[in-house]
């Protein structure tokens, strides 16, 4: 799958590394193809460049609007190599092969950003650079493109490894990061349009994804808002049905998201599980024999706050749990698969919003997460990260017995998906109190302890609930204070990521307490 390069095509607004990537081409013997001031450039350097207006046979027109959209540019990138109709289209139509693209894009974004007229920022939206970018991407099993300066000396010592040529594993990659590139200059000259007619059209439709629905509102009245899908077909609420109820709102999509990508850490084979949450955190997740168990169990952890909750369930709805749902106001039920009966009994609940997910969410799955910041964005891997009993590391005198085990991976897995600072209390897979969002961790593990007290009396239980429970922390405790509040409120095992600098204090105090430790050397924040 070697491609060797014989004929390259340069048109870079960013001049940056031009001459000596065409001067290390034009050395391995590759013939240069070139528009106006890349080509006037390349001369100036001594080198032998041909003008794309000589290839095409027409010149150069329009301002430079029409350089490179012409047949003999697009079919030279786009033909098919071993397709004897499209080399016999090449023959006949004198079309030539290029195998090498190398494109940068007029500066729209610094022309913005710069705060030129509005005729000046029109005249660099780059029309052929995009196309003949798109064109060999498209083509990439025959022809390598570069869209970067950065990725000029890649392309030579793949060049020197290969004898001249291109591997179709970077040609991929290269094709990777150009649509990518051409998908962010759209975007960018969207965004420029929106903000240009703020009033006339709501600024998210300048967003770069599928819509799937337009939203009454967003996070607030005041909001507007719309869903996009990511394109991926990823089972979640991206791709669930909705069978009855009303609309869903921005909320509801994001709750529904947090709740059904965390009821899909439980895998089916192991047993029935239900998270339900409110704003975005899960207020109750258990584990259950039966799915109606698994309910009510996630209910009564913080009955108060599932008021108005999301439910996701790893199973199917049946009937006994649609009626226990039923029995109190929710929001949204959310489901891979639903019974009949389980319809039938929701029928009469005409707000509430049935959704059917095509299956679990794969929480192994690779993606990207990404957050907008003033003026930019953050993308980064989702959290993967996925733990067994063997991954553990036991730190304390005492060792977690096999059940208080099975707790601490049932809490640390629930804490993965709280924001931070989160403290989790979990018994017989059951949590029995959350601590989420605090900006400091013994705030966190007091407040879990407190819902574990009022768990305690709406259920009017003899003991609070963490007596004998296991708790999580999704980072390291900084000092022993948090670990001794929840050894205080009668936790018995201990699960966190460990790598403090006081480990050794924290260590000590959970020995002391009698508690049984793990490490996990993985921490999970979300913020
Ligand atoms: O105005 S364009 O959209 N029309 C074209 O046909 C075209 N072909 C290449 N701009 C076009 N280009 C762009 O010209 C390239 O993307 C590159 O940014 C620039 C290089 O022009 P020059 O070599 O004249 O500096």
């Amino acid at each position: 799958d070697t491609v060797p390069i014989r004929r390259a095509l340069l048109s870079v607004s960013d001049k940056t590394g031009l001459t000596d990537l065409a001067r290390a081409l034009a050395e391995q013997g590759v013939e240069l193809v070139s528009t106006g001031g890349s080509a006037r450039m390349l001369r100036e350097e001594g080198l032998e460049v041909r003008d794309v207006a000589d290839l095409t046979g027409f010149p150069e027109m329009m301002d430079g609007r029409v350089k490179t959209l012409h047949p003999r540019v697009h079919g030279g990138l786009l033909a098919l190599r071993d397709a004897p109709e499209h080399v016999a289209a090449m023959e006949d139509n004198g079309i030539l092969p290029i195998d090498l693209l190398v494109v940068n894009l007029y500066p729209f974004e610094e022309t913005v950003a710069g705060g030129a007229d509005e005729a000046t920022v029109i005249e660099n939206i780059d029309i052929g650079g995009p196309a003949m970018i798109r064109a060999a991407s498209k083509n990439h099993a025959h022809v390598a493109v570069l869209t970067e300066p950065d990725d000029y000396h890649a392309l030579l010592s793949e060049m020197k490894d290969t004898g001249g040529g291109t591997t179709l594993a970077f040609r991929k990659r290269m094709a990777m990061t150009a649509y990518g590139r051409t998908a962010a200059y759209d975007t960018a000259v969207s965004t420029w349009m929106a903000r240009q007619q703020e009033e006339a059209a709501p600024r998210w439709r300048s967003f770069a994804g599928r819509r799937i629905q337009t939203l009454r509102y967003g996070e607030n009245p005041h909001q507007s808002a719309a869903f996009y899908s990511d394109g991926s077909g990823r089972p979640g609420i991206a791709t669930a049905e909705q069978l009855q109820g009303k609309e869903l709102s921005y909320n509801n999509i994001n709750d529904t998201d947090a709740a059904f990508e965390l009821v899909s850490e439980f895998l089916p084979v192991d047993g029935p599980a239900c998270v339900i949450v409110k704003h975005a955190n899960p207020c109750g997740v258990a584990r259950g024999s039966t799915m109606q168990e698994a309910y009510s169990r996630a209910f009564d952890c913080d009955r108060t706050s599932a008021f108005g909750g999301i439910v996701a369930l790893n199973q199917a709805l049946d009937g006994e749990t649609a009626e226990a749902i039923a029995d109190i106001f929710t929001e949204v039920v959310i489901a891979p698969a639903i019974q009949d009966e389980a319809r039938e009994i929701f029928a009469r609940k005409k707000n509430l919003r049935l959704l059917l997910a095509p299956g679990l969410a794969d929480m192994a799955a690779p993606g990207l997460a990404v957050r907008q910041v003033s003026g930019g964005y953050l993308v980064q891997d989702r959290d993967t990260g996925h733990l067994g009993a063997d991954d553990l590391r036991v730190v304390t005198r005492k060792a977690p017995t096999d059940d208080q085990m099975a707790d601490l991976l049932f809490a640390w897995t629930v804490a993965k998906h709280v924001k931070s600072n989160a403290i989790v209390y979990a018994k017989n897979r059951a949590t029995v109190g959350v601590g989420a969002g605090q900006m400091s961790r013994v705030d966190s593990t007091r407040i879990a302890a407190r819902k574990a007290l009022d768990m305690a009396e709406a259920l009017d239980l003899s003991a609070p609930p963490t007596q004998g429970s296991v708790v999580a922390s999704d980072a390291f405790f900084p000092f022993a204070d948090g670990l001794l509040a929840a050894a205080e409120a009668g936790a018995t095992a201990v699960i966190q990521p460990g790598g403090s600098m006081r480990d050794d204090e924290v260590i000590a105090a959970a020995d002391e307490a009698g508690l049984a430790m793990v490490f996990t050397g993985q921490r999970h924040f979300r913020h």
